[in-house]
């Protein structure tokens, strides 16, 4: 008796959604390990801690798939792409990345909601928001650095960015927790 309950096709992206999220961590790796070797402690700390996050967002899909009695195929990671060339250029990588991941959340919303597997989308709900949220954090990073000079920013501004990144929470504050009493 078949009982994996995943079609082929969203078997498939989910497998390569799984790939990705492994990617990103590496990514999120591979800055965080660039900055460190640049003197930003506090920069490369976050980033290392959004590879953590990543790597758990990889678990969440294979432990889907698996609950559905699907088949996880664990594949080569891609490399991650060259080191940036600033913490500017960092910043404004990683929320490329966030966005190149949440397009590619979508079209798996799109495809359960196609094909009618309101199981899939429904767990899919859970990483559009986070989505939003990562999105938030990587805009609110890019703010941080427009204010301490962008490409330009001088060495004191850095170092100011770089402590307040080590204090800086994991979670984006969402524009739907907010109320007038808590603007
Ligand atoms: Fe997996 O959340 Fe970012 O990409």
């Amino acid at each position: 008796m078949n009982t994996n309950r995943l079609s082929p096709s969203i078997e498939a992206a989910l497998n390569d959604q799984m790939t990705k999220e492994a990617n990103a961590s590496q990514i999120y790796l591979s800055y965080g390990s660039w900055a460190d070797s640049r003197g930003y402690g506090g920069i490369s700390n976050f980033l290392f801690r959004h590879a953590h996050e990543e790597r758990n967002h990889m678990m969440k899909i294979l432990e889907y798939i698996l609950k559905r009695g699907g088949t996880v195929k664990i594949v080569a990671i891609p490399a991650p792409p060259p080191d940036p060339v600033s913490v500017n250029d960092c910043f404004e990588k990683v929320f490329g990345h966030e966005v190149d991941n949440t397009n590619a959340i979508y079209k798996i919303v799109k495809m359960s909601h196609d094909q009618e597997d309101w199981a899939t989308w429904n767990f899919m709900q859970w990483f559009v928001k986070e989505q939003t949220e990562e999105e938030n954090l990587a805009i609110s990073l890019i703010d941080k650095i427009k204010i301490a000079g962008g490409e330009h920013a001088k060495d004191d501004a850095l170092y100011s960015l770089d402590r307040d990144l080590e204090q800086t929470p994991d979670d984006a504050r969402m524009a739907q927790d907010v109320t007038t009493e808590n603007p």
